[in-house]
């Protein structure tokens, strides 16, 4: 690791003699590598998460991660979608250098560098299990299998490495889990560390929960959160998307409203899902939703009780599908345990952005306002790492690479854009060095589904400027500390002149940095 110098002088990476003391050290160390386990979800919120916030639900078997270790107070991704995240995270690198910019219309150079494929060259053993989501298909693993696409919750299809599709029974967290458990216990040549990645489906739309979950939470009901109903002034992009629970959420596919001969844009895909059922499956499904498809069609609910009833099925929905995704996690913990690997493995638990509970009125991701931007990042931490408890440090997806890598004693190449979280793992609060005071983000899908704008911007503790483009030219900014929700667009107020023109010299300088080619342009052609 080395300091580096933007064109305008910040200072972004400074870890100074810290990192030289731990690169001699990690030369010296005695060659017992610690093993990684990397469980990433999908979609899952930290406000969805007992250990960031219990107002809604208990996770216990992700707490025990941060219990057992430490808890990110500032994590963010660098594109809050999931292809993209993916991409960032595999090659530590921002979307404008790995090349995956969204969803829809890129395919992932499988040919250039990743952190599987540095960690296998130095004799990891190394897999990767369940979402992949980036069309080309995996390299740098020794075992792979990967639901194609966006994978369905029940009786799964799986692609596997010898290029054969074959078709599972159960649902999917189940599923995932138990390879990942197998692919530990049966499959990896036991002499050698290893990096297993475990990616679940869970917790993405449509939030189908696993028959034995469909009861839970049923008895709860939660408030509207405040800014429900924010009327987006001083925001046109967030004014204009499609993501609304009252507008754009589906009560069909959504909330399987499903009746026979009633239709919806998604209804063809809802079938398709339960389609995939067996009998029993089925009938544990229809036993459960039928009575509350009965109760809804027959009271034709209107206005904000229609508003508040969508909110509650979603936020039940998606609870159950958490839950099973936790128990899941703590099954794995639990092989860990009683295969005497969690002493010498770091674990890490994540997801691949956040995701809005009802936050202005939302679902989905995509922006660079808070609830998506942030994701949960919980690690337990292999013996002899001193760091315990909450980390407040800035960090980013971009910063997993290099950490992994530097952890098995690798140097991260030069051309990793993220920062080795080690120093902040290894030495805890005795950590003395600086850290990056700002972070870069891009958000390129678009025209697309949910029709969030294009934009990027630039985040610090305090502040953040966000500029939408190609077919807007509109800027904002919002002080965290005293408007957390980003109600409140300061952009061009009076007063805030200074801190804006610093904002975007930071940004400048973090383009420049990572060399992403928008100048604030207002039309910018991601090719
Ligand atoms: C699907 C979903 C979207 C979601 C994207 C991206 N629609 O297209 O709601 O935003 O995935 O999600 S659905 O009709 O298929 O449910 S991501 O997490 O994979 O990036
Ligand atoms: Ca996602």
């Amino acid at each position: 690791m080395q300091n580096k110098m933007t064109a305008t002088g910040f200072k972004v990476v400074f870890v100074g003699s810290a990192a030289a003391a731990l690169a001699s050290c990690v030369q010296n160390a005695p060659r017992l590598r610690p093993n990684i386990v990397y469980i990433m979800t999908d979609d899952h919120t930290a406000q969805m998460m007992s250990c960031y916030d219990d107002r809604f639900m208990q996770t216990p078997n992700l707490d025990r991660i941060a219990e057992d270790g430490v808890r990110f107070t500032n994590s963010f991704v660098a594109n809050s979608l999931s292809g993209p995240s993916r991409a960032c995270m595999l090659t530590g690198k921002h979307s404008c250098a790995n090349r995956f910019f969204d969803n829809t219309t890129c395919v992932f150079d499988s040919t250039q560098q990743t952190f599987p494929k540095l960690l296998q060259e130095a004799g990891y053993q190394t897999a990767v299990i369940g979402k992949w989501h980036l069309e080309s298909l995996p390299t740098g693993f020794d075992f792979w299998e990967i639901v194609p696409g966006q994978g369905d919750y029940y009786n799964p299809d799986f692609i596997q490495q010898d290029g054969s599709t074959v078709r599972r029974h159960g649902y999917l967290t189940n599923i995932i889990t138990d390879d990942a458990i197998d692919w530990l216990e049966n499959r990896r040549d036991k002499d050698k560390p290893f990096c297993l990645l475990v990616h679940h489906k869970a917790i993405h739309r449509n939030w189908m929960a696993d028959t034995c979950d469909l009861e839970l939470y049923e008895d709860r009901t939660f408030p509207l959160p405040e800014n429900f109903y924010d009327t987006y002034e001083g925001r046109p992009a967030a004014a204009s998307q499609e993501m609304s629970i009252v507008r754009d959420m589906d009560p069909l596919y959504d909330l399987k409203m499903f009746r026979e001969g009633h239709h919806s844009d998604k209804s063809d895909k809802y079938e398709l899902f339960v389609s995939r059922m067996d009998k029993e499956q089925k009938a544990a499904w229809d036993a459960f939703y039928d009575p509350i498809r009965d109760e809804f069609f027959s009271s034709k609910l209107s206005g904000r009780e229609l508003h508040e009833w969508k909110y509650n099925r979603y936020m039940r929905d998606y609870m159950k599908v958490v839950k099973s995704l936790d128990d899941n996690v703590g099954r794995l913990l639990d092989y860990l345990d009683a295969a005497s690997l969690t002493d010498n493995t770091l674990i890490v638990y994540t997801s691949d952005q956040g995701f809005y509970m009802g936050e202005h009125g939302w679902f989905d991701k995509r922006f660079m306002y808070e609830e998506s931007m942030h994701t949960p990042l919980v690690m337990k931490l292999p013996k002899g790492y001193k760091a315990k408890g909450d980390i407040d440090a800035m960090v980013q997806n971009i910063d997993y690479a290099p950490t992994f890598l530097e952890a098995a004693g690798i140097t991260p190449p030069e051309d990793i854009q993220g920062i080795s979280m080690l120093p902040l793992l290894k030495e805890g609060k005795a950590f003395k060095g600086e850290w990056r005071d700002a972070l870069y983000y891009h958000f390129y899908e678009y025209p697309a589904e949910h029709s969030v704008k294009r934009h990027y911007g630039v985040r610090t503790d305090e502040w953040k400027l966000i500029h939408f483009y190609n077919d807007i030219d509109h800027w904002e900014l919002y002080n965290l500390r005293e408007d957390p929700s980003e109600m409140h667009n300061l952009y061009g107020l009076e007063g805030t002149e200074e801190i804006t023109a610093t904002l975007k010299e930071r940004l400048l300088a973090l383009q420049e940095e990572y060399s992403d080619p928008v100048r604030f342009g207002p039309s910018h052609d991601k090719d």
